[in-house]
């Protein structure tokens, strides 16, 4: 499995760094931010380390669609299957952990666009 050994969501998917797990397969880790914005807050991150979501659609299309249905099945066990999903890409972006994750929102009506 790719990984990068200074990147911190590849420990926390090896379990060295705690976190609130919210669902796993083989592919996929999701857990709650620590910083929560929504009532729900999950990251969807893929276990192999991808440096954003770009580089997932472009090596690994099929992860990037299992990571929606992911948030399709977190909103749903979590709300009434409705769900915003938001990829910082770039640190223009706002993004901060160079490894792939998606944010899913969700748990309450969201405010905003
Ligand atoms: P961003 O899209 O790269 O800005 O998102 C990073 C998110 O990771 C952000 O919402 C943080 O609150 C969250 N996070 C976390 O949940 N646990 C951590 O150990 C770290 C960041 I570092």
């Amino acid at each position: 499995m790719a990984r990068h050994d200074n990147c911190i969501f590849c420990k926390i998917i090896a379990g060295e760094i705690p976190s609130t797990k919210i669902f796993e397969n083989d592919d996929i880790y999701a857990f709650a931010d620590l910083n929560p914005q929504a009532k729900v807050h999950a990251l969807v991150v893929p276990k192999d380390h991808f440096d954003d979501v770009s580089q997932v659609a472009h090596e690994r299309p099929e992860l990037l669609a299992q990571i929606v249905e992911v948030a399709k099945t977190i909103a749903t066990e979590k709300y009434n299957g409705q769900f915003r999903l938001v990829f910082n890409t770039g640190e223009d972006a706002g993004q901060t952990v160079f490894h792939c994750h998606a944010h899913v929102l969700t748990g309450e009506k969201l405010e905003g666009e």
